[in-house]
């Protein structure tokens, strides 16, 4: 019975893999006959404008960001050598505001026994002294992941231009009973009564592990007798973040603090789909565990930062703005091939700051509020009416290149369909009902990177539904129809959105950049980023639009859209 009830699991968790991948293939696949394939020219046509990315070759997660002496640090997984994963080194990338990026030398590669075979994801803390230490997974001759520190070379540079391993890692290796070969990215490390404590990511047979680790001198560490948390049926966890957040205030928290007005967000990606799940939750020093809150799951079911293509997201405090940053990779969705022959592939989503919804069950993010430099010419429309079937262009900036907030209003929700129970997959929601399929109250948004004549665009919107004692709100960020080239991923990218409608608004921000939409619903309560690569809509001829498809009059109260400049990158 438990044999059977075992295949059936795997039998499921294969069978979501493959549904439901989020278009990525799986990054730790070698290909030694693509890996470094130099790239031959670079294809500027679907490049982003300021979305974070080198100027050539593949990238993947976010590693270690921090703030140090004045100075912004990015490091990120990356191919030196090729447009797919391999080679795999910590890129190394720094900045004053997170928006310009100078590129320096990659930070760490592979050099000693202990990394000889990669330079896996990982995190930064600064210790006390204002010492920063990077803590990274290794990939040693046996091909076993273990766990590696590295500090600066010359703490008075700022730009932390070099790195040293010591010769005493790997500071933590797979104990017996772990999978060496599933036992990753350590977080972020805490402290608190005379211990640090990290996390690393892992899996015993499906069930996704953070297996927790201390240590008083963050040389010998020693695995603490359970994990911090572990769930079921998730499979790998990689990428774990765990991190306060405070129960009154935006302000982000250093990872140190806990007490009273402080609860606790553990994230991890799941490699079995590559989507992210978070939980907020209470961590409990006196048992060291932490406990989701009730009505809070782990794994597909539950909460995600974003609903599109964000995975090996990884948060930081900023203690300059006092706020947390999340920074996420937005993987492509095109092919391999494409890649191959684009010369690049992978971008980093805009950072965002990140708190606690006033409801205590969601966290909310915003775009970081120096973004703003890159306005530059700006529309304004108020008090546009949208009947059912309307589409009203917003004329007068570069639509592939473009920041929009949009307000929308309604005077009533008497027209929104039924909801169905059933429909608890907002994304297969959005599959069955698009952009064009009419409604009651919505569908309405925008239709980004929109061609002419409407054969190429990626709508963004709202949809309102009435379930028995309140109303559900869907937000999709819908490819389908976003490329005439038939060989991509399209997904109908959806998240329900857990908003008070009395004021009878909806907000929008979608940010626009050649091949991405990255969209906050509701102030930041819902977030999704698509990858779409137009063929028309592409180099001045792309165009934005509002649109309404439901019975229900929409109004647009007040929009505002920005040309976007392009800061220095990399
Ligand atoms: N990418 C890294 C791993 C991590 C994965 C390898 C997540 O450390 O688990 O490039 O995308």
């Amino acid at each position: 019975m438990d044999v059977l009830k075992r295949l059936s699991v795997s039998v499921f968790l294969c069978f979501l893999c493959i549904i439901s991948n989020n278009g990525a293939e799986a990054s730790h696949k070698y290909q030694p006959e693509l890996e470094s394939l130099g790239a031959v020219q670079v294809k500027h046509v679907h490049r982003t404008g300021f979305h974070f990315q080198p100027p050539k070759n593949w990238i993947n997660d976010p590693n270690g960001p921090m703030h140090y002496k004045g100075v912004y640090h990015l490091f990120y997984q990356y191919n030196p050598k090729g447009a797919v994963w391999g080679n795999i080194v910590w890129a190394h990338s720094v900045s004053k505001d997170m928006i310009n990026w100078e590129a320096l030398d990659p930070a760490i590669y592979p050099s000693k026994p202990f990394d000889i075979n990669g330079c896996w994801s990982g995190s930064s803390t600064i210790l006390p002294g204002n010492k920063p230490i990077i803590l990274y997974t290794g990939i040693d001759p046996n091909k076993r992941q273990v766990q590696n520190i590295a500090i600066p070379a010359n703490l008075s540079d700022p730009y932390l231009r070099q790195w040293i391993k010591p010769d005493f890692n790997p500071i933590v290796v797979p104990a017996i009973g772990i999978n060496s070969s599933q036992f990753r990215d350590p977080t972020t490390a805490w402290f608190y009564n005379g211990h640090w404590n990290i996390l690393v990511g892992s899996r015993r047979k499906d069930r996704g592990m953070a297996y927790l680790y201390r240590s008083k001198n963050f040389k010998y560490w020693v695995k603490a007798q359970h994990p911090l948390h572990s769930s079921p049926n998730t499979g790998m966890w990689e990428c774990p973040d765990f991190y306060p957040v405070s129960v009154n205030s935006k302000n982000g928290l250093d990872t140190s603090l806990n007490g009273p007005s402080v609860k606790h967000v553990l994230k991890a990606s799941l490699d079995l789909t590559r989507y992210e799940f978070y939980t907020i939750g209470t961590y409990n020093l006196t048992l060291d565990k932490y406990n989701p809150d009730s009505g809070l799951v782990d794994g597909w079911d539950g909460l995600r930062y974003d609903y599109g293509n964000f995975y090996a997201s990884k948060t930081f405090y900023d203690p300059i703005k006092k706020r947390r940053i999340l920074w996420g990779w937005s993987n492509e969705s095109d092919s391999q091939q494409d890649d191959i022959k684009k010369g690049w592939a992978g971008i980093q989503a805009i950072p965002r700051k990140l708190w606690l919804d006033s409801s205590g069950k969601q966290l909310v993010q915003w775009p970081i509020e120096e973004l703003d430099i890159l306005r530059g010419k700006k529309v304004e429309k108020s008090n546009v009416k949208l009947n059912k079937g309307d589409n009203v262009e917003v004329n007068g900036i570069t639509a592939e290149q473009v920041d929009v907030e949009v307000i929308f209003s309604f005077s009533s929700l008497d027209k929104a369909e039924k909801f169905d129970p059933s429909w608890v997959n907002a994304q297969n929601l959005c599959g069955q009902k698009g952009s064009d399929v009419q409604g009651g109250v919505g569908p309405f948004g925008l239709l980004t990177l929109a061609s002419e004549n409407l054969e190429e665009f990626t709508p963004v919107f709202f949809r309102i539904f009435k379930a028995p004692n309140k109303h559900v709100v869907l937000l999709c960020s819908d490819a389908r129809r976003s490329s005439l080239d038939k060989n991509l991923y399209k997904a109908s990218f959806a998240g329900f959105v857990d908003v008070n409608l009395s004021n009878k608004k909806l907000s929008l921000r979608s940010l626009i950049d050649h091949s991405v939409v990255e969209s906050f619903g509701a102030e930041g309560k819902t977030c999704i980023t698509s990858r779409v690569y137009p063929t028309l809509a592409v180099e001045g001829n792309a165009h934005l639009y509002l649109f309404n498809n439901g019975s229900e009059v929409i109004t647009v109260e007040n929009l505002n859209a920005w040309s976007m400049k392009s800061p220095h990158m990399n």
